[in-house]
C-alpha cells in the first residue's frame, strides 16, 4: 500500500469560546515536533460562531458537510486520514473525512506529534481522558437554569418552519431540537451535584500526579508529567480549569492547580488562544 499524502490539507473547525474546541487548539499549540517521517500538518482552522445570534453551527453547509452533530470542534481531511465511524447507540456517527469528538481529534494530532502522548504515560492519560469526558462541564459553567438549549430552540423552529429547506438540512435540525428540548432532564441539581464531585476527583488525582512527579518544584510552573514537555492530558485539563475557574467554582480545585493554570493564563500560549483571558461567551 503506499503511502498517504502527509502534505494534504485538514480544516479545524471551531469555536472561538467553545471549551472542546479550546482544548484541541492548546493540544495544537503543545505538538511538538512531527514524527521525523512526517512534515508538519497541513492545517487551516476556521472559526465557527455558536451564538445564538449567528448559530453557523446550525447552518445547512455545517450541518449536512462538516459536521452532522452541529457541534464543534470538527476536524475535516482526506477520507485516508479520517475514515469516518458509525455510532452504534443511534445517534449520528463521524461521516469519512470527519472526526467530531475533541478527544478523538487530539489522538489524531497526537500520532502525527508523539510528545503529546508519550507510550510512558499513555494508559494514565486515557483514562483520565475518559474520566474528562464523564463531567458535564455546561453545567458546570452555567448551572441548572442554563438559557442556550432554550435560545436555539426557538432558533431552529424558525428554520424548521421554512418549506423550502433540504430534506437533509431538516432532518439534521430536528434531531438537534431533540437534543435542545432534553435539556432540562439533563441540567438537574443532581447531575450538578454529580458533575462538581466528579471535577473534584479529577482535579485532586491532577494534583497528585504534579507532585508524584513534581517537575520543577514550584507549582506555577511545568507539567504534569514532565517540566517542558506538555502533553494533550495538560492541554485538556489546563482548558478545564480556567473554565471551572472562570465559572465560580474555584473551591473545586486544589490551591496549587489554580496558580499553575493562573501562571499559564499569562503565557503566550493563552494569548494567543484566548486574548480576552476569560473563557466564558459573552452571549
Ligand atoms: N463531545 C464533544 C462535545 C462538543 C460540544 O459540546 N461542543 C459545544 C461547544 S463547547 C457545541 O458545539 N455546542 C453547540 C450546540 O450545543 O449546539 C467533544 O468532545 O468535542
Amino acid at each position: 500500500m503506499s503511502e498517504p499524502d502527509y502534505s494534504a490539507p485538514f480544516t479545524l473547525y471551531y469555536g472561538a469560546f467553545s471549551l472542546w474546541s479550546t482544548m484541541v487548539r492548546t493540544t495544537l499549540a503543545f505538538r511538538g515536533a512531527p514524527l521525523s517521517s512526517r512534515p508538519e500538518m497541513n492545517l487551516q482552522k476556521r472559526v465557527i460562531s455558536i451564538a445564538p445570534s449567528d448559530p453557523q453551527h446550525l447552518s445547512e453547509e455545517y450541518l449536512t458537510k462538516i459536521n452532522p452533530k452541529g457541534l464543534v470542534p470538527a476536524l475535516v481531511g482526506p477520507p485516508a486520514f479520517l475514515p469516518g465511524s458509525d455510532s452504534s447507540d443511534g445517534t449520528v456517527g463521524d461521516p469519512v473525512g470527519t472526526l467530531s469528538e475533541s478527544a478523538a481529534i487530539s489522538y489524531f494530532i497526537a500520532e502525527w506529534y508523539p510528545s503529546l502522548l508519550p507510550k510512558e504515560h499513555e494508559a494514565e492519560i486515557r483514562e483520565l481522558m475518559t474520566t474528562m469526558r464523564q463531567i458535564n462541564f455546561a453545567i458546570l459553567t452555567f448551572g441548572v437554569n442554563i438559557q442556550l438549549p432554550g435560545m436555539f430552540l426557538k432558533v431552529i423552529e424558525k428554520m424548521v418552519a421554512q418549506d423550502d429547506i433540504s430534506a437533509a438540512w431538516r432532518e439534521r435540525l430536528e434531531a438537534k431540537k431533540k437534543n435542545y428540548a432534553n435539556a432540562p432532564n439533563v441540567f438537574t441539581e443532581p447531575a450538578l451535584e454529580a458533575s462538581s464531585q466528579r471535577a473534584s476527583e479529577l482535579f485532586a488525582t491532577i494534583q497528585s500526579l504534579r507532585e508524584r512527579y513534581n517537575t520543577t518544584g514550584n507549582n506555577k510552573e511545568g507539567y504534569i508529567f514532565s517540566a517542558t514537555a506538555p502533553t494533550l492530558l495538560d492541554a485538556h485539563i489546563l482548558c478545564v480549569l480556567a473554565r471551572v475557574s472562570d465559572a465560580g467554582r474555584s473551591h473545586l480545585i486544589p490551591p496549587p492547580l489554580l496558580e499553575w493554570v493562573e501562571h499559564f493564563r499569562q503565557g503566550e500560549v493563552w494569548k494567543e488562544i484566548l486574548p480576552g483571558n476569560s473563557t466564558l461567551p459573552k452571549y
